[in-house]
């Protein structure tokens, strides 16, 4: 049954599959690993594995299958299931369970894993205890998988799959497979149907997470001013900077937004168009936009077509945006010297990734901030958790994106401590390159800038907020067998980042940066200085 399982996944184009040692899973796990056209990466912790799954999926655009035992280690998965629900990434969640009758008797390792994830799933399927007279059903159980979580809305899907002993038997006879239809049906019709309310006006685009590059491509063709998260591709940088100056927000004012995916992680932007109160066009693709002030006047399906000219924007208002930005950018430039702030490193770390093309994944937390705010255009893949923008299995997710390739990672301190048991496996038998740049703060940076920074008093702050380690970065890379380095330049910075991405393995690179207050300052000035920068013109 396993194998008329993997067989089918096979056949709908599964490449990779993630597994976690144990033994109920016996069968899944000889399964994938009998057939040579699904790479297997071997994880021991299940969190991180489920992390790992998510950033292959997101860097293959492919269902990535996870297969673990039973018990806790299938509540292990939930995390990154919920990221996957929420940034709609395929992952086919395979978790063993012990037979009905081992259920409420108190055996070893069984816990309720029926609709463990909830309404999480697009799917969750348990057809019982796997027999060889229901073999016939597995295929078509594989492919309904398959399907839910490849689209039209991809995410999670989840089966719960009983295994009675013998856990190991030569698979039998597999049933033969049926073609069927494709799936998703693409419609580029939604430039059309947005028509009507973008033809010539001041149209300024979000797109946040979930939004398909190519439609990100479209709306920089059609002419719109185009502001995004730190994920997207070549968008206008600094909005939050700008949108903050009233002057600024005044003269930049659209008359209509379109928005695309999820929310960027500046709430200037998310203000102003409340403010505004211009209409707003949601075009959704595959995930609904995020609309939680309730923005959100009208609502159009499908994708954009950036050679509708009916859909064009206003030319010069796109290129105004252009040129404050540009402004500011030779401001920030010259500003920033040579210190190794916290602003710099994004800045040095996205202008690696899009000097070497490896792509990025960025922690959540400041660095998403700092990219999205203060960073160049990004030009080549950039991945965060920004579903549900935890500081969880970030590290596992950038060596899911690496593995077989290269890739950067920018992550807070506490975000690396907190996903360790990734750098136990690393980059994992199939191998590649990993350089993490760790920005070193001593702690929680971002809630320096909030209430309890005020309103509390130092200790108790440091103690329940900020919570610094004093652990040593370099020498617990060093434990686990990957290279560390500490970097104090924005010069030993770059070159650092360009040897680790020369080299096979993980790398760390530890950046000591300005303490957390430090910080705030340094924050609030480059926000006086890009804005009368942006003004100036
Ligand atoms: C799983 C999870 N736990 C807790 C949080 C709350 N949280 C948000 S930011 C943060 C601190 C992150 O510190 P660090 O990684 O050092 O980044 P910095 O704030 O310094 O940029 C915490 C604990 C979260 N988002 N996700
Ligand atoms: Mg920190």
């Amino acid at each position: 049954m396993s194998a008329t399982l993997v067989d089918e996944f096979v056949r709908a184009g599964l490449t990779d599959a993630v597994i976690c040692p144990g033994s109920r899973s016996t069968p899944l796990t000889l399964a994938f690993a009998a057939r040579h056209e699904v790479t297997v990466h071997v994880r021991l912790d299940e969190r991180g594995a489920a992390f790992f799954a998510l950033g292959r999926a997101r860097a293959t655009g492919r269902p990535v299958a996870v297969v673990v035992t039973s018990g806790t280690a299938a509540a292990e998965l939930h995390a990154a299931v919920a990221e996957a629900d929420l940034a709609g990434v395929p992952l086919l969640v395979l978790t063993a369970d012990r037979p009905p009758e081992l259920h409420g008797v108190g055996a070893a390792q069984t816990i309720e894993q029926r609709h463990l994830y909830g309404p999480m799933v697009r799917l969750f399927e348990d057809v019982g205890v796997a027999r060889v007279e229901g073999a016939e059903a597995w295929r078509p159980l594989a492919a309904r998988l398959y399907a839910a979580a490849s689209g039209p809305r991809p995410g999670p899907v989840h089966l719960n799959a009983p295994f009675v002993e013998p856990l190991i038997a030569p698979p039998g006879e597999i049933p033969t497979a049926r073609d069927q239809g494709p799936w998703v049906v693409a419609d580029s019709e939604a430039s059309a149907r947005a028509a009507g309310a973008v033809a010539g006006a001041r149209v300024m685009c979000v797109t946040g997470t979930g939004a398909s590059s190519a439609d990100v491509a479209a709306a920089l063709r059609l002419g719109w001013a185009v502001v995004g998260d730190a994920t997207a591709r070549g968008t206008l940088p600094y909005v939050d900077a700008l949108l903050r100056d009233d002057e600024l927000a005044a003269r930049l004012r659209p008359e209509v937004v379109v928005r695309l995916g999820g929310l960027v992680a500046s709430r200037t932007v998310a203000a102003r168009l409340l403010e505004w109160g211009v209409p707003v066009v949601a075009v959704e693709g595959a995930l609904a936009v995020a609309d939680p002030d309730g923005v959100v006047t009208r609502r159009v399906a499908g994708a954009l077509d950036a050679e509708d000219g009916r859909a064009r924007g206003d030319a010069a208002y796109a290129r105004q945006w252009r040129e404050v930005c540009d402004r500011v950018d030779a401001w920030i430039v010259d500003a920033l010297g040579e210190e190794l702030t916290e602003v710099a490193v994004a800045r040095d770390v996205v202008e690696a990734a899009n000097e070497s093309g490896v792509a990025l994944v960025i922690g959540s937390s400041m660095p998403v901030r700092d990219v999205e705010w203060w960073a160049p255009p990004r030009t080549g893949a950039v991945y965060a958790n920004r579903g549900a923008n935890g500081i969880d299995g970030v590290v596992s997710t950038a060596l899911g994106v690496a593995s077989g390739t290269r890739a950067l990672a920018l992550v807070g301190d506490l975000t690396l401590l907190h996903d360790l048991s990734a750098l136990v496996d690393g980059v994992g038998e199939v191998g590649g390159t990993l350089v993490v740049v760790v920005v070193d703060n001593a702690g929680g940076g971002i809630f320096s800038f909030l209430a309890p920074a005020r309103e509390l008093e130092a200790p108790d702050f440091e103690r329940l907020f900020a919570t610094p380690r004093p652990v040593d970065l370099v020498g617990l890379a060093e434990a686990l067998g990957h290279r560390g380095e500490r970097v104090t330049s924005r010069e030993g910075l770059r070159l650092a980042v360009t040897q680790a991405l020369a080299r096979e393995g993980v790398s760390l690179v530890v950046a000591d940066v300005p303490s957390r207050a430090r910080n705030v300052a340094h924050h609030e000035a480059m926000l006086a200085g890009a804005q009368s920068a942006g003004r100036a013109g």
